[in-house]
């Protein structure tokens, strides 16, 4: 169990955070880097100052408060449908004594549970629907207090004497402010929630702040609705609460609607007289506290109960012209915040020129995917635009369609579909089985077909005849690629190429084909023509297509539950020494 004159924060609260985001645990982590205190290790990888460190991540809340006793505090980043269950599962951690629910719109019923759950055991809900808290230089849950800027301009790296609860966070941040201004700053600040079921409320952190030595001025902000500050009320007429309180509740201009309103926050709505946010104040202030006329009287009278403080010496004197002893360490730029402002430049790490996915729609070559699915287009065109960056006429991409069908597949024999099958008889997922076949595609098999498209253009462009081109390459010892097959042969016609008069093989017909079509097309230059030959172009048609077939093998084998394959003893010559 923990005293309530202890801060629920200190230097050196370590925090689980259960469904962790990496916007706010960074945001926590600055203000760690800028109040100077330690930082963790472990997997989930964040900054600390300039320098990358990992926090440990867990499973379950069972294994981090396991592993991290001394974690008192659980941030619970939890939707609103897993929030109560969640943090009710924290508090049976006997470590666990603080647990802040971030989630808006948590079932009241089930924070009442909760609510009942914590002060049966003594430990402490902020929130729901809260940006959590802060102990100035000490300790700061998620999204409390903004950004860097807002920390350091408010000085909540080191503490001050102020003890602040609000019902808002967009307000606490205000205060904040305030409090920089007028006094020496912020010891502790709550932002107990916008619900009308708050897990703690404005008099449970009074009450803490009434008893903790380091507060000295307690700054309460409440707002109609509900009768919480009554509380607060009641505390300081029966002398409970001795620190000066300044107060203001707002909400005084709800009476100018005729009917009732709704403000922002869930329970922020003005039902009787008395949750009205005139009576409260006026309450507030025939009890003691120092109440303004208006917000804007707000830091006046922070000031003022300050400054009457400092005479009497509890609180050390405030200048706000004074230099600020405190210097916080300098806190580097995300890189993102000066790009987006268009202060940095770095060059670019790839160039992509087929495609873009920044957009609504990815677009393929400049054109949306939807606009080739309402024209009916097929995988030709998507070669088309994201290959050749143009949109060729359907006869064009109605030839790279009939190319794929004809290279789709040769049969279990050829060198790709024997090493799919054996690799999937080995066992091996679909992808290692297909990228097995593939990897065998090159000159010889399936991958001569650049090499085919290089030597035929050179031929024709040093305009050789056939028989010379033939002479001129076994002279230089060269198989001519695109030609020959293992198996076909003029007896034997290769019925994908069907010509006699040449023994051309399909990688061979394709390139020659492909030559016919780029020379004929008006599309392309002479020295695009070649260096589509000579970087991969064609060779990725054998690939795509060859693809299709290789699923298939690899498929089948599966299907069958082929058992591991063995080539035969009988089928291998050995001539070992
Ligand atoms: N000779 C393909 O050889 C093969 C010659 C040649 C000059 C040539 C051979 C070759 C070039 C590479 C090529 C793609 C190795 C093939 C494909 C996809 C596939 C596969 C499938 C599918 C076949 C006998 C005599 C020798 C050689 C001479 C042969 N080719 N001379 N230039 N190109 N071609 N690859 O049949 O005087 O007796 O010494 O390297 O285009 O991969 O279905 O299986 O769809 O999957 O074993 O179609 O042609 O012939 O080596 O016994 O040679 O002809 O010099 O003359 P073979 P070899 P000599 S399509």
């Amino acid at each position: 169990t923990w005293t309530n004159d202890t801060p629920l924060f200190s230097p050196t609260t370590r925090c689980l955070i259960y469904n962790p985001k990496p916007n706010p645990i960074q945001r926590q982590l600055d203000f760690d880097y800028l109040a100077r205190r330690g930082a963790a290790r472990g997997r989930h990888k964040v900054f600390f100052g300039s320098q990358e460190i990992f926090l440990d991540i867990f499973g379950n809340i069972a294994d981090a408060t396991a592993a991290h006793p001394e974690a008192d505090v659980m941030l619970n980043f939890a939707s609103q449908r897993s929030a109560a269950a969640s943090t009710s599962e924290a508090l049976d951690y006997p470590s666990i004594r603080t647990v802040v629910i971030i989630a808006e719109g948590v079932p009241e019923k089930e924070t009442r549970k909760l609510i009942a759950k914590s002060k049966r055991l003594s430990k402490w809900i902020i929130g729901p629907a809260t940006v959590g808290g802060i102990q100035a230089g000490a300790f700061k849950i998620g999204d409390t207090a903004g950004t860097v800027d807002n920390i350091l301009a408010c000085k909540l790296y080191r503490p001050g004497s102020v003890g602040f609860v609000s019902k808002s966070g967009g307000l606490s941040n205000e205060c904040y402010n305030i409090l920089s201004r007028t006094t020496n700053g912020l010891f502790e600040g709550i932002a107990i929630g916008g619900d009308a079921y708050p897990g703690s409320n404005f008099a449970d952190h009074i009450l803490r702040y009434q008893a903790m030595d380091q507060v000295k001025l307690i700054v309460m902000l409440g707002e109609l609705g509900g009768d919480a500050e009554y509380d607060v009320v009641k505390l300081l007429k029966d002398g409970t609460i001795t620190k000066p309180v300044v107060a203001w509740v707002s909400g005084t201009c709800a009476t100018m609607f005729k009917t009732e309103v709704q403000f922002g926050h869930a329970g922020a709505k003005s039902g009787s007289e008395a949750e009205s946010a005139q009576a409260k104040n006026a309450a507030l202030a025939e009890a003691g506290a120092v109440v303004p006329t208006s917000f804007e009287g707000f830091e006046q009278a922070i000031a003022d109960t300050y400054a009457k403080l400092a005479a009497d010496g509890v609180v050390p004197a405030f200048d706000p012209n004074e230099p600020e002893p405190h210097v916080p360490p300098t806190m580097p730029v995300d890189y993102e915040t000066f790009a987006a402002e268009g202060r940095v430049r770095r060059a670019t790490g790839i160039v992509s020129t087929i495609c873009d996915d920044r957009g609504e729609e990815p677009t393929y070559g400049g054109v949306a995917i939807s606009d080739l699915m309402a024209a009916e287009r097929g995988i030709g065109d998507a070669i088309s635009l994201l290959w050749f960056k143009r949109d060729l006429p359907r006869w064009a991409t109605r030839f790279i369609e009939l190319v794929l069908v004809l290279c789709a597949d040769h049969g279990p024999c050829v060198s790709g579909a024997h090493n799919t099958i054996v690799a999937a008889r080995a066992g091996k997922d679909l992808v290692s089985c297909v990228a097995s076949g593939l990897l065998t595609i090159g000159p010889r098999f399936g991958g001569a077909i650049d090499g085919a498209a290089q030597v035929f253009l050179d031929a024709h462009d040093r305009g050789l005849e056939p028989d010379e081109f033939v002479a001129d390459m076994k002279r230089r010892g060269l198989r001519i690629p695109g030609i020959g097959h293992r198996i076909k042969s003029a007896d034997n016609m290769d019925q994908r190429v069907k010509a006699r008069n040449l023994v051309l093989n399909v990688d061979g017909a394709v390139a020659n084909a492909f030559l016919d079509l780029w020379a004929s097309s008006s599309s392309f230059g002479r020295e695009e023509i070649k260096e589509m030959t000579q970087i991969g172009y064609l060779n990725g048609l054998f690939v795509v297509a060859r693809s299709i077939g290789l699923v298939g093998h690899s498929l089948d084998q599966m299907r069958l539950k082929q058992p591991l394959y063995r080539h035969p003893w009988d089928d291998t010559a050995y001539y070992c020494e």
